[in-house]
């Protein structure tokens, strides 16, 4: 790497990942956010049996019954949900909605938690204080002035409970719609439908258990030490075993490097620290596919000249597709998968030698794998990597992909999808007794496309930031303030809020962390991790102020106001939530006993019947899915950019301005770049430069003035942060298959800052 020049908050940064700096940033974050007395109590509740769900990931944890798991980023989670700084109604007095437009998304979010539901007043620019029951009043009479129920968005971001996003899914049915934009649209979609694709099952199937018995990881596309870091604990006693893990990404992540465990005494003690990845391989941005294709057909070569390689057996009866996959890899040449992958033959074939030994593989994966133009054959190339050695339905075994928010995955298992399945619609019918729409609605871009052409008036959040999430922000933007009503249940204040349309209000909820008390008493709420564990959740703190209601009970108002002949007694639901999850299991078959089994520790398990070798798929069958990349060349001059999470931020909530494993202090305006690529364009390491589009005729999209630095990046490959580098990707920019935007594989130029 280039070190000819100081280049301000730029340095390395050698230690290992977790360790001592985890502990010193997470001091920081109480010191912060916390009464120190309060942090103290409330960290040790997180993931303990009668404690609530870490709001941070949605990793598992060894059954809810573990001593407390040190983890730095679970404990910024927290620590900024139970913050002591509030944003009272006094506080929208003094700033108005124009003003608060020019706060970055750092001090929106760190102003604290609403305290009052807030109306926005046009006249004087300003959010005002609201009675619950006016603003519910209000929000049902202008849905129900809606000429089409199909005009209303209904947004989830995945920190919803299963109780509260079932309720929202019920609500928007009955009232007509399947308008569902959510999280995992700009997430995991690539996943749901690719797996659903190729396994029927659109879910992981490896239980925490089985990272025990693998003897081969190959991690793709993520960075666990900054987003899933109760994952390096298990990373760390995999790698102790002896276990080799292949970890395949542009960047070396300093997690995936080196770690050192937190609760161990002796690595701490001596500032030691345990290897992760056995190999790294930087393959470029977007190169997976092309790299998973390589190393099917070395596999393919290794059982041509020694046999017993393919699970022959499990091939023939399981799966279908296996000729058509095999004569695609045999037709790929060495020469376009070394070009596209940035990995080399010899590489590659090392890798299928290791598959090749392993009895019992998992591929783990993130946003690496799933947010391209072409995430959904990413995501069935893993499996078909798997497939051809039967890695399903034995221990050890399987796909893992890593899901993002806490509870996005059990949003979607309780009904919240654009594109509800017969089984959904029948077992809505039969609990509730109206009849759903059963036609397809608006995904998270087709519905701020709908609003933006005002086929779509109306938008209810259930969480999240979703005009910041999304790409192009200026579009978003727009979009926004076209709106009739715009309605945000939410913590914090953030830059959805303040894009206003004609009514607009912002309602303050209870997080995670705090008790919710209903008209039987205290509550628990569930939720579904990334291995298909279901588990109570139950908060803890007093709330944050006493006129925060609950997601269910602001849903149920909403509800109630906006059909007065409603099926469901909506009050009589979130009296008791018990009632919500007896009618989930009513809808939902495997949910059957609920409440009886989230009332034990640990929760219980969700069927994956891949693992039983059933495969809901049109076949029967395991399907092999060949894949075959774009045929256009970009231009020579052309880097392809993705956008990475830094170490201090969740998605749009920006912590700080440090991210300490990259080596970048106090600021985000950078580009991680090859230094022969800067030095192919006349630049150097510091040098100011314009990152512009290269979609071919399109108009180019520009971000500016941002600071290139030499980075151990492959040569054609550049990274910027999310959401900073959001104005390049068009909001039509997405995977085909899955409507995913391409947030990692943008054709950009980069030039001297103008
Ligand atoms: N602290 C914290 N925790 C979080 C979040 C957070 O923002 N902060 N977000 C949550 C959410 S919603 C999600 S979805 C997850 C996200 O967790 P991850 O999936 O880890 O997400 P990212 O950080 O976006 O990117 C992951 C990795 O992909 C690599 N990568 C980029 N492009 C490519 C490529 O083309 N191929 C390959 N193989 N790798 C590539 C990057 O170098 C990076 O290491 O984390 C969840 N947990
Ligand atoms: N370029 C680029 N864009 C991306 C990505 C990327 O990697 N690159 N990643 C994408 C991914 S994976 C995702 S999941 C999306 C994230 O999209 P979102 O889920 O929409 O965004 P978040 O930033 O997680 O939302 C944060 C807000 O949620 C609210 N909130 C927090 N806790 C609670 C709660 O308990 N209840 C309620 N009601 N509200 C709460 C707070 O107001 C906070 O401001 O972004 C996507 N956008
Ligand atoms: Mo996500």
């Amino acid at each position: 790497m280039q070190k000819d020049k100081d280049v301000a908050g730029v340095r390395p940064y050698d230690k290992p990942a977790g360790g001592w700096g985890a502990l010193r940033a997470t001091a920081k974050a109480i010191a912060e956010q916390m009464h120190t007395v309060d942090a103290s109590r409330i960290l040790l509740r997180t993931n303990q049996p009668d404690g609530f769900d870490c709001p941070g990931c949605a990793w598992p944890d060894k059954k809810h019954s573990s001593t407390f798991q040190f983890c730095e980023n679970g404990a910024k989670a927290v620590t900024w949900e139970a913050t002591k700084k509030r944003v009272p109604p006094e506080f929208f007095a003094k700033h108005s909605v124009s003003e608060l437009l020019s706060w970055t998304d750092h001090a929106l979010e760190d102003a604290g938690r609403v305290t009052h539901p807030m109306r926005y007043n046009p006249a004087t620019d300003h959010y005002e204080p609201v009675e619950w029951e006016t603003a519910f009043a209000e929000i049902g009479a202008q849905l129900r002035a809606l000429p089409d129920p199909d005009m209303a968005e209904f947004y989830t971001s995945g920190r919803a409970s299963n109780e509260a996003a079932f309720l929202l899914q019920i609500f928007a049915r009955e009232y007509g719609t399947n308008n569902f934009p959510d999280c995992s649209n700009m997430c995991h979609e690539a996943t749901s439908v690719g797996l659903a694709e190729s396994l029927g099952f659109g879910k992981g199937t490896v239980p925490l258990e089985g990272f025990e018995h693998c003897d081969l990881i190959i991690s793709i596309g993520h960075n666990p030490g900054t987003n899933h870091p109760r994952m390096m604990g298990t990373l760390h006693e995999v790698s102790r075993r002896g276990v080799p893990i292949i970890v395949l990404n542009p960047l070396r992540e300093r997690a995936l490097e080196r770690f050192a465990d937190p609760q161990n005494p002796v690595e701490m003690a001596t500032l030691g620290a345990t290897p992760i990845a056995s190999s790294y391989l930087q393959l470029k941005v977007g190169g997976d596919a092309m790299a998973l294709k390589g190393i099917m057909k070395a596999l393919l070569a290794l059982e041509d000249k020694r046999g017993g390689v393919l699970d022959h057996a499990f091939i023939a009866a399981q799966t279908i597709g296996f000729e058509a996959l095999a004569a695609d890899l045999r037709a790929t040449s060495w020469e376009a998968i070394e070009a596209a992958s940035g990995l080399s033959r010899a590489t590659l074939a090392g890798v299928a030698e290791a598959y090749a030994r392993a009895n019992a593989t998992i591929v783990t994966y993130g946003m690496g794998v799933t947010q391209h133009r072409h995430g959904t054959g990413n995501v069935q190339q893993i499996t078909n990597l798997l497939l051809m050695r039967g890695n399903f339905g034995k221990p050890g075994a399987g796909i893992c992909p890593l899901r993002g928010h806490s509870n996005v995955q059990g949003n979607r298992t309780v009904g919240i999808t654009e594109k509800p399945s017969a089984e959904l619609l029948r077992g809505i019918e039969q609990t509730f007794g109206f009849t759903p729409p059963a036609g397809h609605g608006h995904d998270a871009v087709a519905a701020m496309q709908a609003i933006l052409d005002g086929r779509s008036r109306a938008l209810i959040c259930t969480g999240g930031n979703l005009a910041v999430a999304l790409s192009d922000p200026e579009a978003c933007a727009a979009a926004m303030r076209k709106l009739e009503l715009g309605v945000h249940l939410t913590t914090k204040l953030n830059r959805s809020h303040l894009l206003v349309g004609r009514h607009s209000y912002i309602f303050p909820v209870l997080g995670r962390t705090e008790s919710d008390v209903q008209a039987s008493g205290e509550q628990a709420v569930t939720v579904e991790d990334s291995m298909s564990m279901v588990h109570a959740s139950r908060g803890k703190l007093p709330p944050a102020s006493p006129h925060l209601r609950s997601e269910p009970a602001v849903i149920a108002g909403i509800a109630k106001a906006t059909l007065p002949a409603s099926r469901l007694d909506w009050d009589w639901y979130v009296a008791d939530y018990d009632r919500i999850r007896d009618a989930i299991e009513k809808v939902f078959p495997a949910f059957a006993s609920y409440n009886e089994r989230i009332r034990k520790p640990g929760g219980f398990q969700l069927p994956m019947p891949p693992n039983e070798f059933v495969w809901n798929t049109p076949a029967g069958k395991a399907m092999f899915r060949v894949y075959q990349p774009e045929a256009t060349a970009p231009a020579p001059d052309v880097l392809t950019l993705t956008t990475l999470r830094s170490h201090n931020q969740y998605n749009t909530t920006i912590y700080d301005y440090d991210d300490r494993y990259r080596g970048v202090f106090g600021r985000r305006d950078v580009v991680f770049m090859n230094a022969e690529d800067l030095a192919a364009r006349g630049l150097k390491h510091g040098s100011l430069v314009d990152v512009e589009t290269a979609f071919g005729s399109l108009e180019p999209r520009r971000l500016k003035g941002f600071t290139a630095i030499a980075y151990n990046i492959p040569r054609g490959s550049i990274g910027a942060y999310y959401p900073e580098a959001n104005c390049l990707v068009p909001l039509d920019y997405i995977d085909h298959q899955s409507g995913t935007p391409g947030y990692k594989s943008v054709p950009v130029r980069i030039s001297k800052a103008a």
